[in-house]
């Protein structure tokens, strides 16, 4: 009632401020103040109708359009290239990369609110972007921020299942785990087992998607005090925003680390739908799993040396180059470094990826905040020498698809400068930044109203008849 009463003062005002400019800055502080428009889930409320008459109209209207052959090749190579999912957060073009609701990393930098003028944007606004598809206001992201911290209470079984695992279990395993335990307080599983209708389903995905993401970093930052500062826990800062209360709780309180942490996870939160991750997350989910469950499938995904796990890869990878050649290692030594990694069938970590055909611009936007504040480290010198010399190198090769680095060849070097040296932890940050980008298309896989994944598998001998057939 209070909610429809300020909101119709609010249209009169509007179409007063037309008229008379004066009234604009009462209007815009008048908009601000609105608890609906500082509120994320009654802008979803918002949004939601229309978007699912969109959906309706495409299927009904275009349902029956082409979208392109499947090949033997798309069938026996990973799915590239196949069109199959719907993924309304993000979208990777091959040569530019990522767009965010169709912003780039640097209109996402120059567009979306920032701790401070000028800084790096805040990881909440970006939540708060792929959810509305609109750019939030400062007053908006600081009022997610504080809804967050609201939502961040571990509840002590968490700690005590994290505990049960060996110290020396992959930090991954101990997150995903972690993850695994918060879930018995699962809004969407409860209201299921009452028997929630199907129309409502986003609501409980939507207290449990923002709950778990408030919770990530605390059960990330434990795992690490845990792991390697003798189980010194830091509680969270009780203003501080998303990225830089993450930062804070692993012990780092230096400005720029935490500014490195809004980009960080700015960056890393959602790549379209079908890297391993997302689309992992968005299958269990389809079978109504609640975000929990999906979340830590996904993480079991990112887990994998050839998607999260990369960025460890790449730390310890620079790191045997540097035991091996010394710090100021020349580009020729380099050269053969890379050779010796490809003659012992290995992968150069950090470069080459399944969708992307050009340079990632997260590894470039990660090197202009190297050039910015750390422009003489030798681990970062390191890491540009590798920009010259491994693209020819897998050139060479003659089947690399994408010679160029991705976001992982950078990301460890900028953490290792500011003291977050542990490489084999580094995937667990890029798994807290993933779960914005999964858990924000999951709410809207349950408000459309997406079906079952189920795709159809055919084994060698069904093609072998089918080709001879088509032959
Ligand atoms: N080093 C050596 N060989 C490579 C590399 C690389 N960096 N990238 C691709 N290849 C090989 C690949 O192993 C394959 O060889 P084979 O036919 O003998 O199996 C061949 O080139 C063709 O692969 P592509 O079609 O170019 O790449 P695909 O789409 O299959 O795989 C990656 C993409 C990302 C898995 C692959 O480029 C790779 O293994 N890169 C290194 C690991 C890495 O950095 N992963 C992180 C990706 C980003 N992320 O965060 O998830
Ligand atoms: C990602 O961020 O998920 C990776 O770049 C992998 C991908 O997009 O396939």
């Amino acid at each position: 009632m209070v909610f429809h009463k300020g909101a119709s003062l609010l249209t009169k005002l509007r179409s007063r401020a037309v008229q008379q400019p004066g009234l604009r800055n009462y209007v815009r502080w008048f908009q601000v103040q609105t608890s609906s428009e500082v509120d994320l889930h009654s802008q979803l409320k918002e949004l939601i109708p229309e978007q699912q008459e969109r959906l309706k109209k495409l299927r009904s209207e275009h349902g029956k359009v082409q979208l392109g052959n499947i090949t033997v090749d798309m069938v026996l190579g990973g799915m590239r290239g196949m069109t199959g999912l719907l993924w309304e957060t993000s979208l990777l073009d091959p040569e530019e990369g990522i767009r965010f609701r169709g912003l780039s990393i640097p209109e996402c930098q120059n567009l979306l609110p920032a701790a401070k003028s000028g800084g790096e944007p805040l990881p909440e606004g970006l939540l708060w972007l792929l959810l509305t598809g609109k750019v939030p206001t400062k007053e908006q992201v600081d009022s997610l921020s504080k809804e967050l911290r609201n939502r961040a209470t571990v509840p002590d079984h968490v700690y005590k299942t994290i505990d049960a695992l060996p110290i020396d279990a992959h930090p991954m395993t101990q997150f995903a785990t972690g993850v695994m335990a918060l879930q018995v307080q699962s809004e969407f599983q409860k209201a299921y087992e009452k028997g929630i209708h199907k129309s409502k389903y986003w609501e409980p995905t939507f207290e449990d998607s923002l709950s778990l993401i408030a919770q990530l970093p605390i059960v990330a930052s434990y795992v690490y005090r845990r792991m390697y500062k003798n189980g010194q826990v830091i509680p969270m800062h009780d203003s501080l925003d998303f990225g830089g209360n993450f930062a804070h709780m692993l012990g780092f309180d230096d400005p720029a680390m935490q500014e490195l942490m809004r980009l960080y996870v700015t960056i890393h939160s959602d790549h379209e739908g079908g890297n391993v991750s997302a689309h992992t997350g968005h299958l269990v989910a389809s079978a109504l799993s609640d975000p929990y469950l999906s979340f830590a499938a996904a993480l079991n995904g990112l887990a994998g040396p050839l998607h999260g796990l990369a960025n460890q890869e790449v730390l310890l990878w620079i790191k045997s180059v540097v035991g091996e050649c010394g710090e100021n290692v020349s580009k020729e030594d380099l050269k053969k470094y890379v050779w010796k990694t490809l003659n012992s069938g290995k992968v150069v970590p950090g470069f080459g990826h399944g969708v992307l055909r050009k340079t990632d611009p997260r590894y470039t936007c990660q090197r202009e905040f190297a050039l910015k504040h750390l422009p003489e480290d030798p681990l970062f010198k390191l890491v540009s020498n590798l920009y010259e010399v491994v693209p020819p190198i897998l050139l060479d090769l003659g089947k690399v698809k994408n010679p160029w680095p991705n976001v992982d060849a950078h990301s460890g070097v900028l953490l290792n400068y500011y003291g977050l040296t542990e490489a084999r932890y580094y995937t667990v940050l890029f798994g807290v930044s993933r779960a914005i980008g999964i858990c924000a298309q999951l709410i809207w896989d349950r408000a459309l109203g997406l079906p079952l994944e189920r795709p159809k598998s055919v084994t060698m001998e069904w093609l072998e008849k089918h080709c001879k057939k088509a032959a």
